[in-house]
């Protein structure tokens, strides 16, 4: 441990003070107190780089500074002055270092050359980018198209994405999961089916319009903080926000904004949530269900609260779903929801008062067995107050990485369905796969049971950050071929199959010069804003290569020459890669080079923003659940079992652990502790600070354990623990994933407390 563990409540505000100092103390540890400054001033800026942490919108009239503390430390991560070069390599074994800290790994520094695993001496060694690329292609040359996995994580370009799935359709798979399939494709399954667009429909500019926000289950003071500007300006102006979740978050109750001197000086904080409700952990749908039969059930007596006209002219449904809400039980939806009657109505009061209402939501409501579910309950509220396609209403899923959302538009998806085949197909002359790719949890079967023989990962940690990761990195040596390509060295890096490579690429805050000249790159943010970004800072080693590079340098050697596909020259020029993919998808790219030079880039078309229902009935459809528990598992109702929350602390980015420190959970040092309700503790006979174990309550005959865990006692709704990502993965049943999406459940794992005795 860097220090000592200590857990003391945090009695501030989010922002404030601690932002700045958390700011300063990673560009120090990172060797950017010089230079990092004036890199972060090109932040989501126009003419500079958009940030690499999350994908909340970018106003299209900038701040000073417009960055958050979290963006700030993702800058500092990337453009640090630390290098994990050959030296590094040549004194590790891979064997060593799969007893390192995930922190450990990535604060090594950037990675500068490409690398081959040599099984002889278990270490990484250098080589040529020629070498590297024959070899895969030799490698890919010998396999059937379906034994191979394209992995990408929600962060590379709109430009490399399209390279990507065409080098994978190319190749003749849809094998194409991505971050999202662990994210948000619960609303990429949901909304289609409610609104007829995959995309939520809300812009930064309706948040200075709404008159009521409503939060589920998403934390923006730590992992979209820029978001609680927008929020400070809502509060300040009192619209009411009233937000659910099983935890108290800091960031949801009050801030401080750091880049106000005024606030700063006289440690004035806005409150953030006018109301607070600790709803269970999988309890959403009950909770919302409430507010619809309080609504439905006051307008039936007379009180005009429906926007009749719109249910009338714009959706499906209506009558069967009020049916069903007025069938549910009150004692059923309190004792599911952990909510009462009564703070439920007073919800659906506000809510009913409101013109304008927005409603957010996160992980909180994506990863649960009916994550589906969840969001499609999350519309029907807002659908009949016809809060869809109104200026200052709407639904807004926040997304994750920031260009997870642009990915999926740019034609990453294993779903073939929601690709222009017939259009590829013409474009570049060739029988594009037809059938369904492996989404993340199907990839990770097929790793299991040998289906699949060569995994290619643009970026991310995907043995860390999906479910059943003992039994993943147990598999893992079972397969031919294992190319990472990635800007830090991480876990997966450490698990080799028979031929392993780790190439090194440029991060988006890197000049990325190419024939051409210097290169701009473009992603989708969260609310379908497309926008470029520019990098700043001088590539990390002479020998990175840019994504493209190496997409278009392993596609060359992989695939069988194509006239129609001139790769070297959209690695020369991007913009020749944005004229191809407007070709591809015209409804939604056209001009794209040109527009994207309008400051605050251009919006995708969202059809539910203007009443234009793209489903199948034409019209918004409201869904009824088929039940109120969004997690129906068997073993969470046995005696002693919880419901395991796993989430992020404030100093992390997914896998990659910046700290040790979650200051608004007033957790610092330690990132091996797991948060307790007072009455569960004192049910299961448990102290503060003592050392316990987690173990999975499954059926499957698999024991799965995480020792080493100190209790921390914390503001939770009964029956309900949490504890961080990506050290709980172990726990998580392959199995257990939402129904309808394969998201996996990772807000509710059914776990059991074992004390391991003694105290911390
Ligand atoms: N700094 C930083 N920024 C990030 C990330 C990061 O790790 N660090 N990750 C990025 C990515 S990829 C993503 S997807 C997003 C994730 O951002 P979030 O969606 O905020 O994800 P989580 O931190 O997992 O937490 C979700 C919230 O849901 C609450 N919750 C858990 N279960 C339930 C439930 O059943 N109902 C309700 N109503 N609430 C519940 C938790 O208490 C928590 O506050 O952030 C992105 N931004
Ligand atoms: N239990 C549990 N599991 C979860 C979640 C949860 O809440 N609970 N959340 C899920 C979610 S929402 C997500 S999105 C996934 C995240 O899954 P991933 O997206 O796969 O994981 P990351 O941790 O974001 O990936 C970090 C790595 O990306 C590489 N990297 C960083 N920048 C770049 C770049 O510019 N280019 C390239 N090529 N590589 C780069 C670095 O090597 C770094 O180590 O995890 C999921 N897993
Ligand atoms: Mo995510």
């Amino acid at each position: 441990m860097d220090e000592e563990a200590h857990i003391e409540p945090y009695e501030g505000p989010a922002g404030g003070w601690g932002s700045l100092k958390s700011v300063e103390g990673i560009l120090h540890r990172e060797g950017r107190l010089v230079g990092g400054n004036a890199v972060l001033m090109k932040q989501n800026k126009h003419d500079g780089f958009a940030c690499v942490s999350c994908a909340w919108e970018k106003p299209a009239v900038p701040r000073a500074f417009e960055y958050c503390e979290n963006g700030a430390k993702a800058t500092a991560w990337e453009i640090t002055a630390k290098r994990a070069g050959p030296d590094f390599f040549a004194a590790h074994t891979l064997a060593e270092l799969r007893g390192w800290r995930d922190h450990d790994l990535e604060a090594q520094g950037r990675l500068t050359q490409p690398m081959r695993w040599d099984p002889h001496s278990d270490t990484y060694r250098p080589v040529t980018w020629e070498d590297a690329f024959r070899e895969i292609g030799v490698e890919l040359r010998r396999l059937k198209p379906e034994e191979a996995v394209f992995y990408v994580s929600g962060r590379a370009s709109l430009e490399a994405s399209y390279m990507w799935q065409l080098f994978a359709r190319l190749y003749g798979t849809n094998n194409l999961p991505d971050s999202s399939n662990m994210c948000h494709e619960s609303t990429s399954v949901a909304l289609p089916e409610s609104i007829g667009q995959p995309v939520g429909t809300v812009s930064l500019t309706d948040f200075s319009q709404a008159d009521c926000i409503i939060f589920f289950g998403q934390n923006p003071g730590s992992n979209s903080p820029r978001m609680l500007h927008p929020l400070q300006e809502a509060s300040k102006r009192g619209v009411p926000i009233i937000t659910f979740n099983p935890l108290r978050e800091r960031g949801l109750e009050r801030f401080t904004n750091p880049q106000s001197p005024a606030e700063m000086l006289t440690g004035r904080e806005t409150r953030i949530s006018s109301q607070y409700h600790q709803v269970k952990a999988g309890g959403d749908i009950a909770a919302i269900m409430g507010l619809c039969k309080a609504l439905i059930e006051a307008d039936d007596a007379g009180e005009t609260l429906l926007d009749h006209d719109f249910i009338a002219q714009h959706t499906r449904g209506f009558e069967d779903f009020a049916q069903a809400a007025r069938a549910a039980d009150w004692a059923e939806i309190e004792r599911e929801s952990g909510l009462t009657r009564p703070a439920l109505e007073g919800v659906a009061r506000c809510y009913g008062k409101s013109k304008a209402v927005i409603a957010v939501y996160g992980m909180g409501l994506t990863q649960h067995r009916r994550g589906v579910e969840n969001v499609q309950m999350l519309v029907n509220l807002l659908l009949l107050r016809g809060n869809i396609g109104k200026e200052g209403a709407g639904i807004c899923p926040v997304r994750g990485h920031s260009n997870v959302q642009g990915q999926r538009t740019i034609g990453i998806s294993e779903k073939p369905d929601l690709v222009p085949l017939d259009k590829l197909a013409e474009q570049y002359n060739f029988s594009p796969p037809r059938g369904k790719g492996l989404n993340t949890v199907e990839a990770c079967e097929a790793v299991l049971d040998g289906r699949v023989r060569a995994f290619l990962s643009l970026g991310g940690n995907f043995l860390r950050a999906v479910p059943e990761t003992a039994a993943m990195e147990e598999a893992w040596p079972r397969l031919r071929l294992s190319v990472q390509i990635a800007t830090k060295l991480n876990r997966s890096h450490l698990v080799p199959a028979e031929v392993t490579y780790l190439l090194p690429c440029l991060g988006r805050i890197e000049i990325d010069t190419q024939r051409s000249g210097p290169q701009v790159v473009s992603m989708e943010d969260s609310n379908g804003q497309i926008h470029p970004s520019r990098g700043q800072s001088q590539p990390a080693s002479e020998y990175l290569r840019s994504e493209p590079a190496i997409i278009a340098g392993l596609a060359k050697a992989a695939l069988p020459m194509n006239a129609r596909v001139p790769w070297d020259d959209w690695v020369a020029d991007y913009n020749r890669i944005r004229d191809a993919a407007a070709e591809t998808f015209p409804d939604i790219f056209s001009g794209f080079n040109a527009r994207l030079k309008t400051p605050g880039g251009f919006p995708r078309p969202r059809a539910a923003r203007e009443r234009v229902w793209k489903t199948k009935t034409g019209k918004a459809n409201f869904i009824a659940p088929a039940g109120l528990r969004a997690d129906p598992d068997v073993p969470l109702k046995r005696e002693g079992v919880l419901q395991l929350i796993t989430l992020r602390s404030n100093d992390q980015f997914n896998t990659t652990v910046y700290g040790y420190d979650d200051r608004f959970r007033g957790v610092s040092g330690t990132r091996d502790v797991v948060f307790i309700g007072r009455n569960d503790m004192v049910r299961l006979g448990l102290e503060e600070g003592q050392s316990v174990a987690l173990r999975t309550e499954a059926d499957d005959g698999r024991e799965r354990r995480v020792s080493g865990l100190q209790v921390v006692p914390y503001d939770l709704p009964d029956g309900c623990i949490a504890a961080y990502y990506p050290e709980c993965n172990r726990l998580i049943p392959l199995w257990h994933h939402a129904e309808r999406s394969k998201v996996p459940a990772a807000k509710s794992v059914p776990v059991r407390v074992v004390a391991e005795g003694g105290g911390a």
